[in-house]
């Protein structure tokens, strides 16, 4: 089977204060039918978009407020990044930071070209000392943004809210290519469709691992192209929060993703890892961590819903500083 097709629905749960929503909210179209969506983004999935690699020059950020959480969407595959929010961006934690970096990262097991069983991993950590890069530091050996999907002259993630400060009709993120001409005007490729829980933020970006060159002398993901490594992967990626009370203090990270290379991958994984910086900087050695299995022994003390999930808390509840 040559396209995979995986769905990753992670929550991420941070208790919140509520701070101030912004009020105002322009009128947005969502694109609803299967057609209109097919004629912006080529067919879903398969082969629509391997032809262009990820590209550094692509990579922007946004910072997202559409519920109680506030936080940068990075769009390689990050939400936070190292320092960059500190103090300052953070509504949650009452000014001590709530995330070093949380991100993707896909993994399989393939079959050099020598023979030899290799594992490939593609990942999103922003700094060259966690993260794999080219030996110069400079070049993501991983996951990197695709062109197309935002307003080459702006310098923000596309998002659903986006304002239209030049009063040209565009959301001023959004690429051109959004525009319906059917329509009449520019439509946000919605991920739940025109319904009653249309998200009330939603980011959208698309990246892909082809800049991954680590192993690309001895596995190429694209018969006879040495400019593309990696595990040949892209993926759609999605941010979505709602402002609903039940909903308020969650985002949803929503990957699909397809194996467009020419090879199957049959020993796949994907996931995210996340340093929650709980308490702050200088309160980190008291971050824990713990999960709950889906059954079995350490399962057995929790409701059935809570089973399968990763959370984290501060030993001493205690942020920097006694806050
Ligand atoms: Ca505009
Ligand atoms: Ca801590
Ligand atoms: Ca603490």
């Amino acid at each position: 089977m040559k396209l995979n097709i995986s769905i990753l629905l992670i929550s991420v749960l941070l208790s919140a204060v509520v701070f101030a929503q912004e009020s105002i909210k322009e009128e947005r179209t969502k694109i609803t039918s299967e057609e209109e969506f097919e004629r912006l983004f080529w067919k879903k999935g398969g082969e629509r978009l391997n032809k262009t690699s990820g590209e550094i020059s692509e990579i922007k950020d946004i910072i997202i407020k559409g519920n109680k959480i506030q936080t940068e969407v990075w769009n390689y595959g990050s939400i936070c990044s190292p320092g960059a929010l500190a103090d300052v961006r953070d509504l949650v934690w009452n000014g001590l930071g709530y995330g070093y970096e949380f991100g993707l990262i896909a993994g399989a097991k393939v079959m050099s070209i020598s023979g030899d069983s290799i594992s490939i991993i593609s990942d999103s950590h922003v700094s060259p000392n966690e993260g794999d890069y080219d030996p110069s530091d400079v070049l993501k050996w991983g996951w990197l943004p695709k062109a197309g999907f935002s307003d080459p002259n702006e310098n923000e993630i596309a998002s659903f809210t986006a304002g239209d400060f030049d009063g040209d009709g565009k959301p001023d993120s959004w690429p051109e290519s959004w525009y319906s001409s059917g329509a009449g005007k520019y439509l946000w490729p919605a991920f739940l469709g025109d319904a009653s829980t249309a998200p009330d933020e939603e980011v959208y970006f698309v990246i892909d691992d082809y800049t991954n060159y680590e192993f690309i002398g001895q596995y190429q993901p694209f018969n006879g192209d040495a400019t593309k490594g990696g595990l040949g992967l892209d993926s759609d990626v999605r941010m979505l929060q709602f402002n609903n009370p039940l909903a308020e203090d969650l985002i949803f990270s929503v990957y699909q993703m397809t194996n467009a290379s020419d090879k199957d991958l049959s020993n796949f994984y994907m996931g995210m890892y996340g340093d929650p910086h709980i308490g702050g900087v200088g309160d980190t050695g008291d971050d824990m961590a713990f999960f709950i299995p889906p059954k079995g022994e350490l399962a057995n003390n929790f409701d059935q819903r809570a089973r399968s999930m990763v959370y984290g808390w501060d030993l001493d509840f205690k942020g920097r500083g006694g806050k």
